[in-house]
């Protein structure tokens, strides 16, 4: 498990500059000219956590291993592209195999850079990448209804599928995307959305792509996209979703990051803190990559957990709300199966007493069983049988 987030956009917004910056790397070619991303390029990113470094000075293990959280650079969609417009249907497939998406959405003015509909306007931006998505999902969603049909002739089991399937396409159909849906949280939508992947039933970040000046003081666009995301400018079409009938996790709780692209790019040669100090002092408060980790877990209801050792301190990423023995599984599955017990220090007691051993002297060592809920930020040590 672990956050993998997929970039999206209309073409020439700074998709790719971000990913450079975000992975450090230049490995996707970014042009001023749409379409110069043809194939999905992707990269992990370690997760900063000014935690690893402290349990490290304690544990003084041989390696420090954070989270990893992958990134990937998917084509610029265009409208019409559930039909085949512009580089058509084959981002679907990069689009589905995310957790989560950051949509990015130019905020910038550079007369230098093409915009593909002549002018910068997130609202009109944004709607035209989210219609496709939902298009998307109504096309694969028709198929997969008329196959549901006849299976749910002779397999009655099927039957309340079938109907939620046809619920949530009425749902689609007024353009709403599958995250708004009512009965997303039910374990019909989860099996259906387990195999589809509804492209637009990912959480979404969007990624405000702005100039220097505006990272400190939103500019007019930014101010735009906040109020479409706020569902306040219903012009173009916005406001599909009743506010009443929101869920967590669609339009208007979706968060907004700020970046500049353009600069972080430029910094990609500098250290991490000196890439945060530089960018402290254009006004934001953490690097466009942090924010987006952080929007990201949030999003998705991830924390993570350590284990530390004179081997390795390490991260660990699960959802929230995850028990002991399945937290275990994320380091290996046999952790699970032969799960015993596991020995639990919160962060802050590990921190306190100086680890392990003054923890487990001053009685903060905690031993717990399998039904124990798994805090962000414990040091777990699991005991297991093979
Ligand atoms: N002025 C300015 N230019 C930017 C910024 N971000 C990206 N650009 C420029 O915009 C052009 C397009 O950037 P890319 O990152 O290639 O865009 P993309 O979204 O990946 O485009 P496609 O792959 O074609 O969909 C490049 O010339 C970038 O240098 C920014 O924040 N400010
Ligand atoms: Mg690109």
């Amino acid at each position: 498990m672990g956050l993998s987030v997929g970039i999206v956009g209309l073409p020439n917004v700074g998709k790719s500059t971000t990913f450079n910056a975000l992975t450090s790397a230049r490995n996707a070619e970014a042009a001023n000219y749409p379409f110069c991303t043809i194939n999905a390029h992707s990269a992990l990113v370690p997760v900063a956590d000014a935690r690893l470094g402290a349990l490290a000075a304690i544990a003084k293990p041989k390696e420090i291993i954070p989270a990893l959280v992958s990134f990937t650079d998917i084509a610029g969609l265009v409208a019409g592209a559930s039909k085949g417009e512009g580089l058509g249907n084959q981002f679907l497939a990069n689009i589905r195999e995310c957790a989560a998406i950051l949509h990015l959405v130019r905020c910038f003015d550079d007369a230098n850079v093409i915009h593909v509909d002549g002018a910068v306007d997130p609202a009109r931006d944004i709607a035209v990448i989210d219609t496709e998505l939902v298009l998307a999902d109504l096309q694969s969603l028709e198929k997969r209804i008329e196959r549901l049909d006849k299976q749910a002739r002779t397999d009655k089991k099927l039957v309340p599928q079938l109907e939620l399937a046809k619920r949530l396409l009425a749902h689609l159909d007024t353009g709403a995307p599958a995250s708004a849906f009512k009965d997303a949280a039910s374990a019909e939508y989860e099996s259906l959305n387990q195999e589809m992947r509804f492209v637009s039933g990912k959480p979404v970040i969007y990624g405000a792509n702005v100039d220097e000046a505006a990272l400190a003081e939103d500019n007019a666009y930014v101010t735009a996209l906040r109020e479409y995301i706020a569902c306040r400018n219903p012009q173009h079409g916005g406001c599909v979703v009743e506010a009443a009938t929101r869920n967590a996790g669609d339009a208007g709780t979706r968060p907004v990051v700020k970046i500049c692209a353009k600069i972080e790019e430029e910094l990609i040669d500098m250290s991490a803190a000196e890439r945060v100090e530089f960018l402290e002092s254009l006004g934001a408060r953490e690097s466009g990559l942090d924010q987006i980790v952080h929007a990201g877990y949030a999003a998705l209801g991830l924390m993570s957990y350590f284990t530390a050792g004179p081997k390795e301190v390490r991260a660990w990423t699960i959802e929230r709300g995850t028990k002991a023995p399945r937290a275990a599984a994320v380091i290996h599955n046999d952790f699970e199966r032969g799960f015993i017990r596991a020995e639990v220090i919160s962060y802050n007691d590990y921190i306190a007493r100086g680890g392990e051993a003054g923890a487990r002297a001053a009685g903060v060592l905690r031993t717990e069983g399998k039904e124990y809920v798994v805090q962000d930020g414990d040091v777990m040590h699991f005991l297991f049988n093979v």
